[in-house]
């Protein structure tokens, strides 16, 4: 039984080191030492090239390595091959501490006493509670419920929308294309984690802004290409939007003449909102080997179809 990994280089030896020490029945190889490649049946990718998988003829999962697989060449993958995705504590607790860290810094008004500071102005502003503040999350999946979850514990109103209802308890819901102007209207910060699809692509784009309320602010910690970029800059410089914290870009990385790095009002990180932690990963990856070598269901598979 071999599983090859062909991801990140730097969390290859935790993922080694697990699987020795806890199923050492399996043969866990690292590319690019991947002995002979018509031997295995598991693989651990970031994505999944035509000409490699062509490579590999006994493929029996495809695990994405990331929660996304809008990166993945869903056609180079036979269709018996199941695409599971990367659902674990590790990636889940990233993005609640890095939203939660965004959403607090846009309450608390940090982005305005960085450029106080910067200009030596001492000037209080107004404190008001988190109850007067509605955040949206738009995507209710694992990530979407954990940060809603987490934003409770601070008093904040919050909303919810998703392609298909969800109710979770504390959290306005609202789902489909009809329900997206009600959901927007009252939502003074954005979040967006919905799955990169062909529905979702460029959503982030000046008709959904012009339904926000005036002054709200933007966290794009999705996809770059759900955003529409020259529809921000406007938004921005037009007052419409106050800020956008954004974690991806289209292209990654981002140009170095491209305007959001000079943008006041753009605060961006290079990606990395959250990652596969090797350490809670590992245990859940191989749980599912487990249950497909018994012929049971596996879990976090995505609908081809639907994309996610
Ligand atoms: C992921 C990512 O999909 O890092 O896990 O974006």
């Amino acid at each position: 039984m071999s599983i090859l990994y062909r991801s990140d280089a730097p969390r290859a030896a935790a993922w080694v080191r697990y699987f020795a020490e806890h199923a050492p029945d399996l043969d866990f190889r690292v590319w690019p030492d991947a002995g002979d490649l018509a031997e295995v049946e598991y693989l651990i990718a970031w994505q999944a090239p035509a000409e490699f998988i062509a490579r590999l003829p006994r493929l029996k999962v495809f695990f994405s390595s990331g929660a996304g697989v809008d990166h993945v060449d869903f056609s180079a993958l036979p269709g018996h091959v199941p695409i599971v995705r990367m659902v674990e504590p590790g990636i889940i607790n990233g993005m609640v501490e890095y939203v939660s860290l965004a959403v607090l810094a846009l309450h608390r008004d940090f982005f305005d006493y960085m450029a106080a500071k910067a200009a030596r102005i001492w000037d209080p502003l107004e404190v008001p509670p988190a109850s007067a503040r509605t955040i949206g999350v738009m995507g209710m999946g694992a990530l979407g419920c954990a940060v809603l979850e987490r934003l409770a514990s601070y008093g904040f109103n919050l909303r919810g929308w998703n392609r298909s209802p969800r109710e979770i308890e504390g959290v306005e819901s609202f789902a489909g294309p009809d329900q997206l102007q009600p959901f927007l209207a009252g939502c003074d910060v954005l979040i967006c984690l919905l799955p990169l699809t062909a529905a979702t692509r460029g959503i982030l784009n000046r008709e959904l802004f012009s339904l926000l309320p005036a002054g709200a602010a933007l966290i794009n910690v999705g996809r770059g290409p759900h955003l529409v970029d020259a529809d921000l800059l406007e938004a921005l410089d037009s007052g419409r939007l106050s800020r956008a914290i954004l974690d991806v870009t289209e292209p990654e990385p981002l140009p170095a003449d491209h305007p959001f790095w000079a943008h006041p009002r753009v605060f961006l990180t290079p990606h990395v909102a959250s990652m596969t932690q090797p350490e809670s990963a590992a245990p859940i990856l191989l749980e599912n080997v487990r249950r497909h070598q018994r012929g049971e269901p596996l879990a976090d598979v995505i609908d081809r179809c639907r994309g996610y």
